[in-house]
C-alpha cells in the first residue's frame, strides 16, 4: 500500500489534517488505535477560538457548529466571592464559541466517511519506520494482520502518549515541562448552565470553573489535590464544594443534578522541540500539552494543522518546501505564547500547596488589576480569543 501522508492518530488534529489534505486531493491514510465510538466518546475541550472556527469552516464542517455552537462575547472572573466580566468582543472584536470537542470529532468523522476518506480504526502497533529516507513507511496490525504503508510524510497526531514523539532519537529533541501539584475534577450534568458565560473562580479552597455544552448540559470543574480520587467525590460533596468556590450570585442560583460523567485530569505544561524529525511532523498534544485553564489545548492542535497543511499543500502543489522547513519554528512560536498564557491563568487562579499569604496577595492584586485596568483585560482577552496565525 502507498500514500502521500500517513496520519497517526484520529483525534481532532489527525481528522482535520486528513480532511484538509483530501480537499486538495493529497492522498492520506489515518491510523487510529481506538474505535470510532471510543474517540467520539471522549469528553474533552469545550471552547473554540476564532481561528479554529475558520479552519473547521475551511474543512466544510461548520454547519452544525454554526447552528448549535454558543457564541460567547465575554467571560466572568471571580475572586473573594465576587465576579467581574471581561468583555472579549469589545476588547478584541472577536468572540469564542462553546462547542464540545466531542462534536468536532463527530462532524469530522462524518464528512470524511461521506467523502470516502481513509480512516483505519483499531490499528494496533502503529510504527513509523525509515523516517526521513526515500522509502519511509509505517507498519501496523489490523485484526492480527501485519500491514505496511509506504509514504512521503508522517504526521504524528497521536497525542501525548502516542508513538510518534517516541520514535525521534532522544538526543535530537529538547523537552520542557512543568507538572502542576493539583488536578481538575470535572463533571457533566444535564442541568441548565449557572450563567450564559463561563466563570473562572479563584477561591481560598481552590479553583473552580463553570462551563457548558448546551442549554441543558453543564460542565463544571473544581481543583483537587493530586492524590484525590473520583470515588471520594459523590455528587453531594461536589456540588457543595463548587458552591463554596463560585461567586455568591452563582452559588445561590445554580441548579444541581446527577452527574453523567465525572473524571479527574492531571495538569501539566509540556513542549517538545523541534516539532519535526526529517519527514515526521508532530502535531497537537503529540508535541505540547497545556493546562486546560486557558482553553488552548484543542485550539493549539488546530493551529499546528494550519501550519502543516500549508506546508504540505505547497510541497505537492508548487514543489516548494519553504513552509515545511518553517513548520516547527512557526508552530512553536504560537505554542509558546499559549503555554505562557495557560501557565499564567493557572498560577493566577489555583491554590498551590506551598502557597504563602504573600502568594495569595499577589493573586488578589493580579485580579484587582484585571478588574480595574482595560490594558490588563485586553492582554487577557486577545490571548483567550486566540492570537492570530502568523503567516509563514
Ligand atoms: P488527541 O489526544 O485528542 O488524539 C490523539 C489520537 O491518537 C487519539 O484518538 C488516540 O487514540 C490516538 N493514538 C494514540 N496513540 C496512538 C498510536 N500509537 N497509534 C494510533 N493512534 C494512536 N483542551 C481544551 O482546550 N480544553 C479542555 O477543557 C480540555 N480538557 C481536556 C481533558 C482531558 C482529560 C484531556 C486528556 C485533554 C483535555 N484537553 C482540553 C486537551 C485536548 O482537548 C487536546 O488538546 C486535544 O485532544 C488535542 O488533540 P490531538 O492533538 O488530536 O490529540
Ligand atoms: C470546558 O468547557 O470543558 C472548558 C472550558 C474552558 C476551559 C477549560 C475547559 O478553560
Amino acid at each position: 500500500m502507498r500514500t502521500k501522508v500517513v496520519i497517526i492518530g484520529g483525534g481532532p488534529s489527525g481528522l482535520l489534517l486528513s480532511r484538509l489534505l483530501s480537499l486538495e486531493n493529497i492522498d492520506n491514510v489515518v491510523l487510529e488505535k481506538q474505535s470510532r465510538e471510543h474517540v467520539q466518546g471522549r469528553i474533552r475541550a469545550g471552547v473554540l477560538e476564532n481561528g479554529t472556527i475558520e479552519m473547521l469552516r475551511l474543512a466544510g464542517v461548520s454547519k452544525r457548529l454554526d447552528n448549535e455552537g454558543f457564541k460567547h462575547n465575554g467571560i466572568e472572573l471571580s475572586f473573594k466571592n465576587h465576579g467581574f466580566r471581561i468583555d472579549l468582543k469589545k476588547l478584541t472584536d472577536k468572540h469564542v464559541t462553546v462547542y464540545g470537542q466531542t462534536e468536532v470529532t463527530k462532524d469530522l468523522y462524518e464528512i470524511i466517511e461521506k467523502e470516502n476518506g481513509n480512516i483505519i480504526n483499531c490499528a494496533e502497533d502503529v510504527l513509523p519506520q525509515k523516517v526521513g529516507e526515500i522509502n519511509s513507511f509505517v507498519t501496523f496490525k489490523k485484526n492480527g494482520i501485519e500491514n505496511k504503508i509506504m509514504c512521503d510524510f508522517v504526521a504524528g497526531c497521536d497525542g501525548y502518549h502516542g508513538i510518534s514523539r517516541k520514535v525521534i532519537p532522544e538526543n535530537l529533541i529538547n523537552v520542557f515541562e512543568r507538572i502542576y501539584p493539583f488536578g481538575w475534577l470535572g463533571i457533566l450534568s444535564e442541568t441548565p448552565p449557572v450563567k450564559e458565560e463561563l466563570i473562572y473562580a479563584n477561591h481560598g479552597n481552590g479553583f473552580a470553573l463553570a462551563s457548558m455544552r448546551n442549554n441543558n448540559l453543564s460542565r463544571y470543574y473544581i481543583q483537587t489535590s493530586l492524590d484525590d480520587r473520583v470515588e471520594a467525590w459523590d455528587d453531594k460533596r461536589f456540588w457543595e464544594e463548587l458552591k463554596r468556590r463560585l461567586p455568591i450570585e452563582a452559588s445561590e442560583s445554580i441548579i444541581t443534578g446527577p452527574s453523567i460523567e465525572k473524571s479527574i485530569a492531571p495538569l501539566r505544561s509540556f513542549v517538545c522541540e523541534p516539532m519535526n524529525w526529517n519527514n515526521l511532523f508532530l502535531v497537537g498534544d503529540a508535541a505540547h500539552i497545556v493546562p486546560p485553564t486557558g482553553a488552548k489545548g484543542l485550539n493549539l492542535a488546530v493551529s499546528d494543522v494550519y501550519y502543516l497543511f500549508k506546508g504540505l499543500k505547497k510541497h505537492y502543489l508548487f514543489n516548494d518546501d519553504k513552509d515545511l522547513k518553517n513548520y516547527s519554528t512557526k508552530a512553536l512560536s504560537r505554542v509558546w505564547k499559549a503555554i505562557r498564557f495557560s501557565w499564567w491563568m493557572t498560577t493566577t487562579f489555583h491554590k498551590f500547596p506551598e502557597q504563602t499569604s504573600f502568594d495569595q496577595r499577589i493573586q488578589d492584586s493580579e485580579l484587582e488589576y484585571l478588574e480595574n485596568s482595560i490594558a490588563s483585560q485586553t492582554v487577557l482577552a486577545e490571548n483567550y480569543v486566540g492570537l492570530p496565525y502568523e503567516e509563514l
